[in-house]
């Protein structure tokens, strides 16, 4: 009997797994039924920008943390499918950092070029899933949320794609709720306009502090100050742009910090990072790791060590997304197919140790871009998926890094070659910190017949094509 397979969610993950089956169709072998659950009426997952906060339009709890001004935080030329580029999507080349939209346009165009909309069902969210050891099936149980009727049904195989920076991770501090301003967590916050000549406290200290600061600071907030636990991000800011240490209390609209130090605010955004909560999982199904590289119980970085017939997609923290996505969704589709077998339990646990070990002894974030490159090339070697330079990534990951160091405000408007088409990236027409419309049909007016040249390394020479 052909095998059913649920996949749950439709963002980039859920998307790449659709593509990996279809690619398999497209090729004469045979796939199994495929369902994908997607809650929202729309694909792209957190790339599907949602103005509301709280809860949506049918009271689920809204997906996506991204906001209207967000661009690209990492080079495009570090997230490039290897076997759907810009270049074929776009046309001509675009710049290194799109905005939001211009992002989800690509993955969503890659989603259409192989028509699997017909698999996902759109506006249906997943309740419940529960394992059954007489027949060995996962009874799925869904809600569709416009006609508000609830089904089950028995499948094979589920692939979680349900990602995990939606849950946000709220800490307590003392005095908090004495606290009168604005007050948020970054899962949110939607734009920064209302921060204009505001006092703002971000609370924590990696991508959504950094990102969340610099838009503040673009949109003419008066001060930005950055509240670090463990270090501080240590760039050159801005002069409006102050790291202290963690806040220890608030007293009404001032935040007194470890050091001794204090000061007012108008709105304070807690950059805590996110949970990894799987409501429709029991908890033995459920991973429960913190953000990191290699959440322990996933073999592979995708089988459930407690169900092997029981998937993860884009469980771990990530330098890399869409490509690493694509590497999972290859490999846990071949497995589906029976093309690769699985070890027994020890092996699986020993090469998950192995891979611990090796997280664990990480001590730089050159360091731990390698350790994904590796875990990618792993996956990949191991399917058809067509293999890319992951250490030209690395290294275009490296550059980024310095410019970032160089300038934070600035980093955006540098660009890169594609690692998969050597098409060297074109310069916005406007510099990043100039440019206050996100929109797709503003990013791609006005091409810009200059460009300035990237060599990897970080230096630059301008040239004109
Ligand atoms: P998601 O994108 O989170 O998609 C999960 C999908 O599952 C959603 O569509 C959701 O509606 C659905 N879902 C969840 N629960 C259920 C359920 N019970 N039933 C049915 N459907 C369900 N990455 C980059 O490469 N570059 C960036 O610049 C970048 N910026 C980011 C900024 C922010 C603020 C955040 C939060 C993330 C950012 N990321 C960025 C990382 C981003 O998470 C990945 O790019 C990517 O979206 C992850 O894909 P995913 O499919 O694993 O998860
Ligand atoms: P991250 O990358 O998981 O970072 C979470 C940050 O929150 C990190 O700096 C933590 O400090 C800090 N944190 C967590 N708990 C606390 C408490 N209790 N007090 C103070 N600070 C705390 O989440 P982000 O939202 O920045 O990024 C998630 C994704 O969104 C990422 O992939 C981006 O692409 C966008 P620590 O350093 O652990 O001391």
């Amino acid at each position: 009997m052909q095998k059913r397979i649920a996949i749950i969610g439709a963002g980039p993950s859920g998307m790449a797994q659709l593509r990996a089956f279809e690619t398999a169709k497209e090729q004469g072998r045979s796939i199994p039924e495929i369902v994908c659950f997607e809650k929202q009426d729309d694909w792209g997952g957190q790339w599907n920008f949602n103005w509301r906060t709280g809860t949506d339009a049918h009271g689920e709890p809204v997906h996506s943390s991204m906001y209207r001004n967000l661009w690209s935080n990492g080079p495009k030329e570090a997230l490039e499918f290897s076997e759907y580029t810009f270049d074929e999507h776009f046309g001509r080349p675009i710049s290194s950092y799109p905005p939001r939209a211009v992002l989800w346009d690509y993955i969503s165009g890659r989603a259409e070029q192989s028509d699997v909309k017909k698999y996902v069902r759109f506006s249906t969210v997943v309740r419940w899933v529960q394992f059954n050891e007489d027949t060995q099936t996962f009874t799925v149980t869904v809600e569709d949320l416009a006609r508000h009727t609830t089904e089950s049904s028995e499948f094979d195989h589920v692939i979680v794609g349900s990602g995990h920076f939606s849950f946000p991770n709220v800490p307590d501090f003392a005095g908090i709720e004495t606290f009168p301003g604005a007050l948020r967590h970054a899962h949110d916050f939607r734009g920064a306009e209302s921060l204009a000549d505001k006092d703002v406290l971000l609370i924590g200290a990696s991508y959504s502090a950094e990102d969340i600061g610099v838009q503040a600071y673009k949109m003419g907030a008066r001060s930005v100050t950055l509240s670090y636990r463990s270090k501080p991000m240590g760039f050159d800011w801005p002069e409006d742009i102050t790291e202290v240490p963690l806040v220890e209390r608030f007293d009404g609209s001032t935040a007194h910090f470890v050091d001794g130090s204090s000061k007012r605010f108008d709105a304070v955004i807690l950059c805590t990072g996110y949970l990894h909560h799987y409501p429709f999982l029991p908890s033995e199904l459920s991973l429960s790791s913190p953000n990191n590289l290699y959440p322990d119980t996933l073999y592979r970085g995708v089988v459930s060590e407690a169900n092997n017939k029981l998937f993860y997609l884009g469980a771990q923290d990530q330098w890399f997304t869409f490509n690493m996505f694509d590497a999972q969704a290859w490999y846990v589709r071949d497995v589906i197919l029976g093309e690769q077998t699985l070890p027994d339990a020890a092996a699986q646990r020993a090469d998950i140790d192995s891979w611990l070990e090796r997280l664990a002894a990480l001590d730089s974030a050159s360091a731990e871009i390698t350790f994904q490159a590796d875990y990618i090339r792993d996956l990949i070697e191991a399917s058809d998926y067509p293999l890319f330079d992951l250490d030209e990534v690395v290294r275009i990951f490296l550059a980024w890094k310095k410019d970032k160091q160089r300038n934070i405000l600035t980093y955006r408007d540098a660009v890169y070659p594609s690692v998969m088409t050597g098409t060297m990236g074109a310069a916005h027409h406007t510099p990043w910190l100039q440019e206050l419309d996100d929109s797709l049909e503003r990013y791609m007016a006005h091409p810009k017949t200059d460009v300035i040249k990237v060599i990897v390394d970080g230096s630059r020479e301008a040239s004109a094509v």
